[in-house]
């Protein structure tokens, strides 16, 4: 018996007017529950609707570029029990696997279908897999192209979107893949220009006991885009010091208070507000370079991504407007974001969206090091542990409670002068804490 269904964009949040960007399938092909329909895009989200039933599609009410809102109905399929039963065999229903985030701080989902019938299952949105979103950026692509680009082994970091936006299309994977296979693309290893030596190859059990240890799944991911980051962007550190003695005598009058409410008060709130201050007064630094790199984008917000220690690697959550919370509500989200990251319970959307990190080792030591940006930001802040110096006021010397800073920059955006003031300003901040916004 035929039973034919409408599929309705379902609810999506307050967009309206979504285009369709991709359209993946057409009348006649027969697809398996779950599979995607049509991608749509707003300007947050890249969304699929996925087919809530198996079945055979009949009709497509869209095509590309048209939009869309809550209630339309993007296309009818056949779902009679012969053609599932048919579709079934066909073609398995595979696990859908976690998709990468997109870029440009976009959340890529599936959404699920609007309901077919009463008691029917619903599609459940793709599960988002928290080692996908970490620091920077993956290639703009839907879940789609993303899963096309995998069938065929191609790496999308390598390919130019000629999409709106600088999306990725099919046609871009594909262009790549004929390039690769007639030649004329260069190797992976060389997509950044460099014709490095690869690393020795060593025999260590040759000379002693040894042991392996694989690397945990956020080690890999993230330890890919550390690698670009340092090989891509020109790095510069400008070291500083804060002298903190006053702060640190309002931080411990005020621990207790935040001791009483479940959290620490650490000298790194005070931080993420100094470096407010810093940002605002320094926009560049508040800036990312577009994909042409002709342009700097400065955001008008103040995101702050922290590096947080986690058994399974470095992980850095985002502190939302920073700007509007004082140091109180900043260390208990601080607290519970950084407890979420050690139990592996962060949310794509908590990694995003950064503009600016801070990576503190100060509860651990060192004097100094050099943090690597985390792109497509265009620097980091390097905070070590505070010790008490002897400081010349031009009469004594005085004991004085000194914080190292190390502010790793973008040279391609912000030049050394520009470092300097604003690694001398956020320290400013910092000594004259009382007329802070804290
Ligand atoms: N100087 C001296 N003492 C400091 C300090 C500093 N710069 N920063 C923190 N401390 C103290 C704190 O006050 C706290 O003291 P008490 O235990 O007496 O209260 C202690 O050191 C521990 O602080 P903390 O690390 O628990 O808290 P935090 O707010 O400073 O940092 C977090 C939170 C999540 C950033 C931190 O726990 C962490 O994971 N740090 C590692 C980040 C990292 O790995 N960066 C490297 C990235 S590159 O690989």
């Amino acid at each position: 018996m035929t039973r034919r269904i409408d599929i309705a964009v379902p609810d999506i949040g307050d967009f309206t007017d979504v285009p369709v960007i991709e359209v993946l399938v057409a009348a006649g092909d027969a697809v398996a529950a779950e599979q995607s329909l049509v991608t749509l895009e707003s300007d947050k989200a890249t969304m699929e609707v996925p087919a809530p039933v198996a079945g055979v599609i009949v009709e497509l009410r869209v095509q590309l570029d048209d939009t869309v809102s809550q209630g339309d109905i993007v296309a009818v399929i056949d779902a009679s029990d012969e053609v599932a039963a048919v579709d079934q065999a066909a073609t398995p229903v595979k696990p859908v696997e976690p998709e990468p985030v997109a870029e440009k701080n976009r959340v890529t989902a599936a959404i699920p279908a609007a309901p077919p019938a009463a008691g029917r299952r619903q599609s459940p949105p793709i599960p988002m897999d928290a080692s996908a979103t970490l620091p920077s950026s993956t290639p703009y692509a839907s879940p789609a192209i993303r899963r096309f680009a995998r069938e065929l082994g191609a790496d999308l970091a390598r390919v130019t979107g000629s999409a709106r936006g600088g999306r990725i299309i099919r046609e871009d994977v594909t262009a790549l893949v004929k390039s690769v296979m007639t030649g004329s693309a260069a190797p992976a290893s060389g997509s950044l220009g460099f014709d490095l030596p690869p690393p020795p190859k060593v025999n260590f059990a040759r000379y002693g006991e040894i042991e392996l240890r694989p690397l945990s799944r956020i080690q890999k991911i993230s330890g890919a885009y550390l690698h670009r980051n340092w090989l891509s962007i020109p790095h510069v550190t400008q070291n500083d010091l804060a002298d903190i003695t006053d702060m640190e005598v309002y931080r411990k009058a005020n621990a207790d208070k935040a001791k009483e409410q479940g959290f620490k008060l650490t000298p790194l709130v005070f931080l993420i507000k100094a470096t407010v201050a810093a940002l605002k007064e320094f926009p560049i630094f508040n800036a990312s370079l577009d994909e042409a790199r002709e342009n700097l984008v400065l955001k008008k917000f103040f995101h702050i991504g922290i590096a947080v220690d986690t058994p399974n690697g470095l992980v850095v959550p985002v502190l939302r407007d920073c700007d509007q919370k004082d140091i109180f509500q900043l260390a208990a989200e601080l607290a519970e974001l950084s407890q979420k990251a050690r139990d592996g319970k962060l949310k794509p959307i908590e990694m995003q969206g950064g503009c600016f990190s801070i990576s503190s080792l100060g509860g651990i030591g060192g004097t100094s090091f050099t943090p690597i940006i985390n792109a497509p930001e265009v620097a980091i802040l390097g905070v070590s542990r505070s010790s008490i110096s002897p400081q010349w006021n031009g009469e004594s010397f005085q004991p004085r409670l000194l914080l190292p800073l190390s502010l790793s920059y973008d040279h391609r955006v912000i030049d050394g002068a520009n470092a300097a003031r604003f690694a001398r300003y956020l320290a400013a901040r910092l000594e004259d804490f009382e007329n802070m916004d804290l």
